[in-house]
């Protein structure tokens, strides 16, 4: 459309100047020159208006679609504004006490790693076995056959250490030694692994987990197992 009314002005600009620059006899005769420029100026204010208003309208149509576009943006934000994002509260977790430790018993099963992220999130740490009686009570409070414990060989194949990176041996060493806290017997110092493990199956196996049947396994750390965090009830 827009091309058109262009053209056609060109074609009438063309004809103003063909009278300016060659007039021909006709034309030159005053009263009919005057009727042919009256007539052509007549017909150009035709033109201009239907272009004008022609240009109004695609303004007003793109005004309308802004003005929509805006007010549907709008509405958009307010709607953004009004939404409450409610955030549930976490629910506080609950810790047992025993002795001079605080327990969480994990609803989820973890690849190690995790659960030991999750212990240290929540200013603990993947449980250390202390003692036969610590063991006793987790084990008499756990819902699933097993459970991690702190205790890993990542690092050094057959070098079992806790996650506070004590070595098993020698921690349980120290606790021998230590009469108070310390338990008799060769198995509190190398600690309470099933018969035949830690064996590193498949070559696999860095993870210890805790059974139901009060013994110890290496596992691989990637499987999904409960834990029990344990934190000082002493400061
Ligand atoms: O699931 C891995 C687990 O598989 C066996 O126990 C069921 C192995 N036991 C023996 O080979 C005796 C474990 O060592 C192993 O961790
Ligand atoms: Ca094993």
């Amino acid at each position: 459309m827009d091309m058109i009314l262009l053209s056609q002005h060109a074609a009438m600009f063309s004809e103003f100047r063909k009278m300016n620059f060659t007039p021909t006899t006709e034309i030159c005769e005053p009263s009919i020159a005057l009727l042919n420029i009256e007539e052509l100026k007549s017909t150009f204010i035709a033109k201009f208006r239907t272009l004008e208003n022609y240009i109004d309208q695609k303004y007003e149509a793109s005004d309308r679609k802004m003005e929509g576009e805006i007010s549907r943006l709008d509405e958009e934000l307010s709607a953004m504004k009004n939404r409450q994002v409610v955030c549930p509260t976490p629910k506080p977790l609950q810790w047992e006490k025993s002795g001079d430790s605080y327990y969480y018993f994990s609803n989820t099963a973890e690849h190690w790693e995790e659960a030991k992220k999750l212990c240290a999130a929540a200013n603990s740490y993947l449980i250390i076995i202390n003692s036969r009686t610590e063991q006793d009570f987790v084990v008499q409070k756990i819902k699933q056959s097993s459970v991690w414990l702190g205790l890993s060989d990542t690092e050094v194949e057959r070098t079992w250490r806790w996650v506070d990176g004590s070595l098993l041996q020698e921690h349980n060493r120290a606790l021998y030694e230590d009469k108070g806290k310390g338990e008799k017997g060769a198995r509190d110092i190398v600690g309470y692994w099933r018969r035949g493990e830690p064996n590193n199956a498949g070559n696999v196996e860095n993870c210890a987990v805790l059974y139901k049947e009060k013994n110890w396994n290496d596992i691989p750390c990637d499987k999904n197992v409960h834990f029990v965090c344990e934190k000082s009830a002493l400061n």
